[in-house]
């Protein structure tokens, strides 16, 4: 169905009880309520990015200590692919530092495609813009998932960045889409935004022609450096609402608890599980900044009574 910014807005408007409760019936309804799919991310290529979005540590218009990188050897990639593995992630995501990928690096991360999944991990990249032609090289080296966020509404989306516009994200979008790739799209919560915005961004999510599949939802990091380092924080039931109201207007799609968890209790993130998330990044980096480490993670979810979702889609011993 379509939604109606005024009819999400008042989804977040409902009493907290009320919200959670009605989310977690669309989770049980869609999903397996005891089961979370674990992503490891790595940065495959670091820092000096040409655009400015106004919460990132790579934008080389910011000083944030964040030294700059080349593209990753595809040893290196193996390597940390095969640790993620080891480590029980049955997703692999590699991103980069682009505002789109020139030609030549493609082909590298295409060769970094393959070999991670012939480890027998899902892959995911997420590598800025790309055409229909790009998207439609890494749908042929067997890229599971892009990742392309739309990060905020529409309206808002000019006070976070300035290089580039909404259109541009939603362009990539259906080139992706189009390509055959699996979509992983969602935003960031926190950057002093309003509710309003947070419900247009979700209502933009659920109203794409085809929904993604799966929806990070971030937590502003505030990074020193950046212009949003002293955006004040949110309240950490807003940050519930928002996985909640997500969703009940994207039944389907896997919603995934992104940037932000380390500075999360683990009472907080159990309400996040109940409000319908469903995925985390697993590992104690995400891509330039911390992440809770694996056991902090493994004792969470075993204190849940959660299970570690999915077996490996592809024979792990390949
Ligand atoms: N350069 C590519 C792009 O922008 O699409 C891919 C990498 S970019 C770092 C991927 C996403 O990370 C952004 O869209 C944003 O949602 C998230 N992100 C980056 N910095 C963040 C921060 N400080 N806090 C929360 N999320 C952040
Ligand atoms: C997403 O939505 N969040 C991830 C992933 N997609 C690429 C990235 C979070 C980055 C947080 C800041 C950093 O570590 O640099
Ligand atoms: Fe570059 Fe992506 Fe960071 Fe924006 S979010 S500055 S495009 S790396």
């Amino acid at each position: 169905m379509k939604w109606t910014v005024a009819e999400v807005e008042r989804l977040f408007a409902l009493p907290f009880v009320d919200l959670l409760f009605a989310a977690q019936q669309v989770h049980r309804e869609h999903h397996d309520a005891h089961a979370v799919q674990l992503s490891t991310l790595l940065s495959i290529k670091t820092g000096a990015c040409p655009e400015d979005c106004a919460y990132c540590p790579q934008s080389i218009r910011y000083d944030t200590g964040v030294e700059r990188e080349a593209l990753l050897p595809l040893e290196e990639v193996r390597r940390r692919a095969l640790a993620a593995r080891a480590a029980g992630a049955t997703r692999f995501c590699m991103g980069a530092a682009y505002r789109s990928p020139k030609q030549k690096d493609l082909e590298h991360i295409v060769a970094m495609v393959r070999e991670v999944r012939a480890l027998g991990l899902e892959t995911c990249a997420t590598l800025g813009m790309l055409t229909p032609a790009q998207a439609a090289q890494l749908k042929g080296a067997g890229l599971d998932y892009y990742n392309h966020n739309i990060d905020t509404s529409e309206e808002f989306y000019g006070e976070i960045i300035t290089t580039r516009d909404f259109q541009d994200r939603l362009d990539t979008l259906e080139a992706v889409r189009d390509a055959g790739i699996n979509v992983c799209c969602g935003g960031i919560v926190g950057m002093g935004e309003s509710v309003r915005d947070r419900a247009a961004m979700l209502a933009t999510l659920a109203n794409l022609p085809e929904p993604p599949e799966s929806v990070p939802i971030n937590q502003l990091v505030p990074v020193p450096g950046t212009p949003l380092a002293d955006t004040p924080p949110l309240d950490p039931f807003d940050f519930v609402r928002t996985i909640a109201v997500a969703r009940i207007v994207l039944p389907r799609a896997t919603l995934r608890l992104s940037a932000g968890r380390e500075a999360m209790s683990d009472e907080l993130q159990a309400l996040c599980f109940l409000a319908g998330a469903g995925s985390i990044f697993y590992g104690e980096k995400l891509l330039t900044t911390g992440n809770p480490d694996v056991e902090r993670d493994r004792r969470l979810l075993e204190r849940l009574g959660l299970a570690r979702a999915g077996t490996l889609p592809r024979d792990a011993a390949a």
